[in-house]
């Protein structure tokens, strides 16, 4: 017998799109067991893919199902954007086409850029109205933009993109150093796109009670340390052979369990349209010191700038108005 699970909760929507991925294999079962929306929140999957990979999905379905997860009241899969937004009140914005050797940066935004045009619409015309949406497909920054611009119906304060990862590689990176359990450290967030022009910031970072910039040399902070959270993806893709999966679905159960629950005070990254904060141009997706409370995300508008970080924000801004510009007919 299992435990008795008390489900006085009515079930939520909850859509994941490239469902039958890599990603996507590791983040349903955390979000099937409750790590995301809480242990008492009962869930409707909602799952969707494209063609060619509905007959992976439907492999995928018939494992959720054989997991018996108590929480998981139905599970739907489709290859229809406007049947899998239906009622959502969670979208993790995972499906794109990966990037192949062949392909730059911008041969990637183009690549996958309509795909959120799509989505976009369907969230706009079938979603519910305070839909929490995370977009973890590449150039995800990017993605989650063209998304909001072709949702109005909805604030563009509910599409963020996923930083979590980069700031998750960065806490991990420093418990190691330090000798210490990656819950000793804290506050160590993520600046502008997810890319490798990305600013792990240290400067309020807590590392078991001390200040992270005491603890660990500058040099290292601004060398090493920084240069390895911006390729951690690369080196990963070289040891496995594939591209991060398991850490990437866990950032996203991250992301979207503190946008849900709250971060208990805690600094957290989140990549979102900005409002002129840190004077990054009004709309841009980036990211930024986030708390989150009541379901909303708090950016922290106020922490003293220096010039190394200047010049890391003003690098960011430049990649991100760079993508923004070769997708501009699709905004
Ligand atoms: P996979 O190629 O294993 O899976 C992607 C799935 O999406 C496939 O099953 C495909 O059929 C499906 N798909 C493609 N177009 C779709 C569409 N229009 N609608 C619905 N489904 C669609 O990739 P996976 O390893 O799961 O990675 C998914 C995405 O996450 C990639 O774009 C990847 O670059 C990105 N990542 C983002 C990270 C981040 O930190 N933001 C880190 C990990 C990852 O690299």
């Amino acid at each position: 017998m299992g435990t008795k699970v008390e489900q006085t909760k009515e079930p939520i929507r909850v859509a994941v799109t490239g469902a039958a991925g890599n990603i996507g294999y590791a983040l349903l079962w955390r979000i099937a067991s409750g790590d995301c929306f809480g242990h008492n929140q009962p869930l409707i999957l909602q799952l969707l893919e494209i063609p060619p990979g509905m007959q992976r999905l439907d492999g995928v379905i018939m494992e959720l199902k054989d997991s018996a997860f108590p929480l998981v009241h139905d599970v739907i899969g489709t290859d229809d954007p406007e049947l899998a937004f239906k009622g959502a009140e969670a979208i993790f914005l995972v499906g794109s086409r990966p990037r192949t050797k062949d392909m730059d940066r911008s041969d990637l935004v183009a690549a996958n850029g309509p795909i959120f045009v799509g989505q976009g619409k369907a969230i706009d015309a079938v979603s519910s109205r305070d839909v929490k949406v995370i977009t973890v497909g590449n150039p995800c920054n990017t993605n989650a933009l063209i998304a909001s611009a072709n949702a109005p119906g909805i604030s563009s304060r509910q599409f963020t993109a996923m930083t979590r990862l980069d700031q998750n590689r960065a806490v991990g990176l420093m418990a190691e150093k330090a000798g210490v359990p990656a819950s000793k450290v804290q506050d160590v967030f993520i600046w502008g796109n997810h890319a490798n022009t990305m600013y792990p910031d240290p400067r309020f970072g807590v590392v078991d009670g001390n200040i992270a910039t005491e603890v660990f040399e500058n040099d290292w902070l601004q060398g090493d340390f920084l240069e390895t959270v911006a390729t951690r993806g690369k080196a990963v893709i070289m040891a496995r052979g594939a591209s991060s999966a398991a850490s990437a679905a866990s950032a996203a159960v991250d992301h979207m369990r503190d946008w849900w629950l709250g971060s208990n005070g805690r600094i957290v990254s989140m990549a979102l349209p900005s409002e002129g904060w840190y004077g990054v141009p009004e709309g841009l997706v980036f990211s930024f010191p986030c708390r989150c409370e009541g379901g909303e995300i708090i950016v922290i508008g106020d922490l003293p700038i220096d010039e190394f970080a200047q010049s890391k924000i003003e690098e960011n801004v430049a990649a991100l108005l760079e993508e923004r510009n070769a997708v501009n007919d699709l905004l």
